[in-house]
C-alpha cells in the first residue's frame, strides 16, 4: 500500500468508528467509550485531516455538530443556534485560552465568569410576555425536539418568570441544562432494582431518557432539575455581561448554580477549578467540569465563533471518570449481613485521580442484566463514590472465552450454607458465627460515622476473631492491654493507642452507638431520628412496631427490622453488656415529649438564604423541637421561612395564604 493509501485507510477506519460511537451515544443512548477517549478519536481524526486536506470529505464526523433529533417529538429550528464547547483537559490549555482571549481583546485581560458545568442536556425554555410557551432540547444545536409538556413537569422551570423580570424583551428564551439530583437517581435505581428493570447507568442517561419520554407522566415523576446558565432576549444577548445575565436569571425566580465566580485573571479561574473539584463529591448533582466565559457581550461578540464553539468560552473538564477494563475475575465478598456481594476484579485502570482495582456487582441478578462474564471488556464509571460502577459490556471485545459466573453455594469464608430467599436478589450466609460477618460488624461499629473506633482496621479485627479474643462488639470493651500486645504487627504503644480509643468511644452520642449497631435499614439519619425521639437504647428497645412507624420518616419495613433486631435474646443480651461496659445509652439531650416541643407536628418549607444560618443548621433546629421540613409548599405546610432571594416557593405560600416567616420571627419562636 502507498503512503497515501494508508493514511486515507486510517481516516476511514477512525470516521467509521467514530460514527459507530455517535449512534451508540445519541440513538441507542448508549456509550461504549468515555467522552475524553471519544475526544480523542476526534483530535486524532482531525488532525490527520489537517496535514492531509486532500481527504476531507463533506460527511466526516468532524463536518459535523453531533447529536440528531429522535423520533416522536415535533422539531424546532432554534432562534439563535446552540453552540457547542471546545474542552480543555489541563491547566496549560486553560492558559492557552487566556492567551488568545487577550490577543483577541487587543492585550488587555477580560473578565472572566467561572461556572460548573453541569452534567445533564441542555434545554430551551421559550417565554412570551413572561409566560413560558414551549422547551425545546439542544439536539444538533440547530434543530432540536420541542418536548414542552415534559419540560412543564420540571419545577425549576417557572411558568411565570417573576413579576416584573420579564420587562427585557416580550420574547425571552432562557438556556439551561436539565439534570437529575444524585438523591433521585439512587432512589429511581433503587426502585428500579426492586421492580427488577435494570439500573440507570448514570443519572444523565436516566434524565435524556425522561426528558425524551412520551408520556409527560413519567417525566414528572423522574423530578428532573435545571440550572439556567444564559438568557437572550428575542435572538440577541440582553445584558452587558454575562454576570448580569446570570444575576436577573436569579431575579426572574430561575435556578442559576451558586457556585459561580466572577473572575478578574485566569489565576482566579484556576483556583476556582481546583476549589470545585475538591468539593465535587459532596455536591447533590453531578458535574464533569468548569464552563469559564469571557464577560462582556461586547467582547463576546468581537470574538465571535470558529463554526460550532464560540471563541470566548471554553469548558475545563475534570478527569475522566470513566474507563474501559478487563474484568480479571469474580469474587464473594461477605458483608456483615451475610449478604455475598459479587465484585469485579479488575486490571487496574486510573480514574478521577485513583486507581481503580475492582468494582461491586451488586448481586446475581445484575451481573445477569449486564450479561457480564469472567475475562470481559467492562466500561465503568466513578460517580460520587470511590468505587465505581460496570456500565456495560463491551461486546466488540468479546472473544469467546470469557466465563460464566455462578453465585457460590456454601459461604466462601465459613463453608456455612447460602440462601437466596424467594423474590429476593441478594445471597445470605445464614451461620450465625461466621467471621466474614463478624469481622464486618466490629469494622462498621468501629467506623468513623459510629463509634469512630482508630486504629481498628481489618487486619486487627481479622485477628481479634481468629483468635477469639472478641465474638461480638461489647468484647472490645474488656480486651487488656497484654491480650492486644500479643497480637502481631501490634506494639505496646499502638495497643494501648487501640486501648484508649476503644475507652473515648464509649461517651459517644447515642445515635452513633444506634448506627454502629448495624440494625438492617438504619442508617445514620434514622439513627438520629431514634436517639431524638426515644432518647435511651433501652427505650427504643422497648418500642412496639405500630409506635416506630408513626414516627415521621421511619416507614413499616424499617419499624420491623427494628423490632426484629431487638426482638433477638443475643441482640438483647449485647445491648445489656454493652451498658454494663459503661457504653453510654442514654443521648446527651433527653427526648421531650413530642407535645412538649415548640414545634411539635408543624411542617415546615424553607427557602432562599437566610442571614446567619445555613438551610441545614435551620432544619436541624426545627426537627430538634419536633417539627418537620418539605421540599414544596402545600396546604400543608404550616410555616414558610424565607430569606433572600427566596424563589418560587414564596409565592406559592402567599398564594395558598401560609403564613410567611423571617429568621428573626424563627428565632424569637424558638426562644
Ligand atoms: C453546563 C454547549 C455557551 C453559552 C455556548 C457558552 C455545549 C451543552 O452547565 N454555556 C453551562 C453549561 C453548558 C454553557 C454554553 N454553560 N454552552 C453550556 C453550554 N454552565 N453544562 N453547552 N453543549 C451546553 C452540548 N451538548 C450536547 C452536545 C454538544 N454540546
Amino acid at each position: 500500500m502507498t503512503k497515501q493509501a494508508s493514511i486515507k485507510k486510517r481516516i476511514n477506519e477512525l470516521r467509521d468508528e467514530i460514527r459507530r460511537h455517535d449512534e451508540l451515544y445519541y440513538v441507542q443512548d448508549n456509550p461504549e467509550i468515555s467522552d475524553r477517549d471519544y475526544d480523542e478519536l476526534m483530535e486524532r481524526l482531525r488532525d490527520l485531516e489537517q496535514k492531509h486536506p486532500e481527504f476531507v470529505a463533506p460527511d466526516s464526523p468532524t463536518q459535523r455538530v453531533a447529536g440528531r433529533p429522535a423520533e416522536g417529538f415535533p422539531e424546532f429550528i432554534h432562534r439563535r443556534p446552540m453552540l457547542s464547547l471546545d474542552n480543555s483537559y489541563n491547566i496549560e490549555e486553560l492558559r492557552a485560552f487566556d492567551e488568545r482571549c487577550r490577543r483577541l481583546a487587543g492585550g488587555k485581560a477580560p473578565e472572566y465568569v467561572a461556572e460548573l458545568k453541569i452534567d445533564g442536556l441542555s434545554l430551551s425554555i421559550h417565554y412570551e410576555d413572561g409566560v413560558f410557551v414551549r422547551g425545546v432540547t439542544r439536539g444538533d444545536g440547530f434543530r432540536g425536539e420541542d418536548v414542552t409538556p415534559n419540560a412543564k413537569t420540571i419545577r425549576s422551570v417557572p411558568l411565570k418568570l417573576r413579576n416584573g423580570a420579564s420587562g427585557i424583551a416580550r420574547e425571552i428564551e432562557v438556556r439551561g441544562e436539565v439534570y437529575l439530583p444524585r438523591r433521585i437517581f439512587e432512589k429511581i435505581n433503587a426502585e428500579r432494582e426492586e421492580a427488577g428493570e435494570p439500573r440507570f447507568a448514570n443519572p444523565r442517561n436516566a434524565a435524556s431518557g425522561a426528558i425524551r419520554q412520551l408520556d409527560p407522566k413519567i417525566v414528572a415523576r423522574r423530578r428532573l432539575d435545571m440550572f439556567a446558565y444564559d438568557v437572550l432576549a428575542g435572538e440577541r444577548k440582553a445584558f452587558k455581561t454575562h454576570w448580569e445575565a446570570l444575576d436577573w436569571l436569579v431575579s426572574a425566580g430561575l435556578h442559576v448554580n451558586e457556585n459561580r465566580r466572577l473572575c478578574q485573571s485566569i489565576e482566579e479561574v484556576i483556583e476556582f477549578c481546583n476549589e470545585m473539584e475538591s468539593k465535587r463529591d459532596d455536591l447533590g448533582y453531578e458535574i464533569d467540569g468548569v464552563v469559564v466565559k469571557v464577560n462582556s457581550t461586547a467582547l463576546q461578540d468581537e470574538f465571535g465563533a470558529t463554526g460550532k464553539a464560540p471563541r470566548w468560552a471554553i469548558a475545563y473538564k475534570y478527569p475522566a471518570r470513566q474507563a474501559t477494563t478487563e474484568v480479571k475475575d469474580i469474587v464473594v465478598q461477605v458483608g456483615r449481613t451475610g449478604a455475598l456481594t459479587p465484585v469485579a476484579m479488575l486490571e487496574p485502570v486510573a480514574l478521577g485521580g485513583v486507581t481503580v482495582s475492582r468494582s461491586t456487582l451488586h448481586n446475581e441478578d445484575e451481573i445477569e442484566r449486564l450479561g457480564l462474564r469472567i475475562g470481559d471488556w467492562v466500561l465503568i464509571e466513578r460517580g460520587g463514590d470511590v468505587i465505581p460502577k460496570v456500565l456495560k459490556v463491551v461486546d466488540s471485545k468479546r472473544t469467546g472465552k470469557e466465563k460464566r459466573f455462578r453465585m457460590p453455594t456454601e459461604c466462601p469464608v465459613c463453608g456455612g450454607r447460602v440462601s437466596r430467599p424467594e423474590g429476593e436478589a441478594v445471597s445470605r450466609c445464614i451461620a450465625a458465627d461466621c467471621a466474614a460477618q463478624l469481622i464486618g460488624r466490629l469494622l462498621h461499629f468501629a467506623s468513623r460515622r459510629a463509634m469512630r473506633i482508630e486504629g481498628l482496621g481489618f487486619a486487627l479485627a481479622e485477628q481479634l476473631i481468629e483468635k477469639k479474643l472478641v465474638r461480638d462488639v461489647a468484647d472490645l470493651y474488656s480486651l487488656t492491654i497484654d491480650e492486644l500486645a500479643s497480637l502481631e504487627r501490634m506494639a505496646k504503644k499502638s495497643a494501648s493507642n487501640v486501648l484508649s480509643q476503644i475507652e473515648a468511644s464509649k461517651s459517644r452520642d447515642l445515635w452513633h452507638l444506634i448506627y454502629g449497631l448495624g440494625i438492617r435499614h438504619v442508617g445514620e439519619r434514622t439513627a438520629g431520628i431514634l436517639a431524638r425521639h426515644f432518647g435511651s437504647l433501652e427505650r427504643l428497645g422497648q418500642a412496639r412496631v405500630e409506635e416506630l412507624d408513626d414516627i415521621h420518616e421511619i416507614g413499616l419495613t424499617m419499624a420491623q427490622s427494628i423490632r426484629d433486631w431487638f426482638d433477638d435474646p443475643g441482640n438483647k443480651r449485647l445491648t445489656e453488656r454493652l451498658r454494663d461496659a459503661g457504653v453510654r445509652t442514654e443521648a446527651e439531650k433527653p427526648a421531650r415529649r413530642a407535645e412538649d416541643q415548640k414545634f411539635a407536628g408543624k411542617v415546615f418549607v424553607l427557602t432562599g438564604t437566610l442571614p446567619s444560618m445555613t438551610r441545614d443548621e435551620a432544619r436541624s433546629l426545627i426537627e430538634a423541637s419536633g417539627g418537620r421540613v418539605t421540599s414544596s409548599v402545600s396546604k400543608k405546610t404550616d410555616f414558610v421561612l424565607a430569606g433572600a432571594e427566596p424563589g418560587s416557593k414564596l409565592d406559592k405560600a402567599n398564594e395558598l395564604g401560609v403564613k410567611v416567616i423571617d429568621e428573626a420571627e424563627f428565632k424569637k419562636m424558638l426562644a
